[in-house]
């Protein structure tokens, strides 16, 4: 039986992976870590908890030794806008933060390390439509280079010192539990708020800027499936392309008012998240998931907006 610890675990994606972490290996095998923002209830409250800083590399060390973890989900992270404004705490917790992460886990010989990537590992000279996995990478964020960083780092601690990286290359995520807020991609998830709530939402970015999405269940599948795969079968290791739908603020808004009629969508542009999002790609060839270790989405947007709004209208107007 595996020994799981999930870093970030009070974010957007570690509050989902827990659970189903859990819910796959037993409670007590997934120990949730979470350092500056507290732990959602149903996380706290289901399986063993620990407060980790990536930054401290004698914490993280403690948490694995202690809860005699074998296999590291890193979902720690500073994401793309907040990375921005707050350069000291990106290179500490997304530079410094991986390194110790790698380097306490071939300490501690785990067998398993997840590192996420993102579609921000590409820049404005990346291909934007149907982007290949192995393409120009030459990101102008600091999120984003920090990503590439990780692919880079992922591969060669698993060239050259035999850690078992694994990492995909996740798009926007779509998910009803826990609001993501440092992001660029976050309008995707405000519109469902701002829909159910009040019939209308101001989306900082232009209608017709298109960038790949993908709904949670989908990214924890992901997440796990990769962590899964037959290791002889990979050719890639911690830079996966995996794709799932690709929409504009437009193509969402139209697909909410075909199930609220009332639903009204207004653009203030912000240019730093704007800009952001023009150096990211349109839509991901990931034709490597699928043959390597059978990647393939369940949902597409119109299926996303559905779940979304019989699980976000029960969360916010519970009677
Ligand atoms: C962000 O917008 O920063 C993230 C990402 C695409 O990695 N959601």
């Amino acid at each position: 039986m595996k020994r799981i610890l999930v870093t970030g675990a009070a974010g957007q994606i570690g509050s989902d992976l827990v659970p189903a972490l859990r819910a796959k290996y037993g409670n007590e095998n997934v120990v949730a870590a979470a350092h500056a923002t507290p732990l959602p209830a149903h996380v706290r409250g289901s399986g063993p908890h620990a407060t980790v800083d990536v930054g401290e590399p004698a914490a993280l060390r403690r948490a694995l030794r202690e809860h005699r973890v074998d296999t590291l989900y890193h979902l720690g992270s500073i994401l793309s806008v907040l990375a921005e404004k707050q350069r000291h705490l990106s290179w500490r917790v997304n530079f410094e933060g991986l390194h110790n992460v790698l380097e306490a886990s071939v300490e501690h010989d785990l067998k398993c390390v997840v590192v996420p990537s993102s579609i921000a590992a590409f820049g404005p000279e990346t291909p934007a439509d149907d982007t290949p996995n192995d393409t120009i990478q030459r990101p102008t964020t600091s999120y984003g280079i920090s990503k590439v960083f990780g692919e880079l780092m992922g591969n060669y601690y698993h060239r050259a010192l035999g850690l078992d990286v694994r990492g995909v290359r996740l798009p926007g995520i779509v998910s009803w539990a826990t609001e993501p807020t440092a992001g660029t991609t976050d309008y995707a998830v405000a519109i469902f708020y701002g829909a159910i709530l009040n019939e209308r939402y101001a989306c900082y970015l232009e209608p017709d800027t298109r960038l790949p999405m993908m709904y949670m269940p989908d990214a924890i599948g992901a997440l796990m499936q990769v962590a899964e795969a037959e290791g002889s079968a990979l050719r890639h290791r911690a830079d996966f392309n995996v794709g799932a739908m690709s929409f504009t603020p437009a193509e969402l808004a139209d697909s909410l008012r075909k199930r609220i009629p009332a639903f009204r969508m207004e653009y203030e542009v912000d240019p730093v998240r704007q800009a952001i999002a023009d150096s990211w790609p349109n839509s991901l060839d990931d034709s490597a998931a699928r043959e390597e270790w059978g990647w393939k989405p369940r949902y597409d947007m119109e299926a996303m907006v559905d779940d979304m709004l019989v699980h976000l209208k029960r969360k916010l107007r519970p009677d």
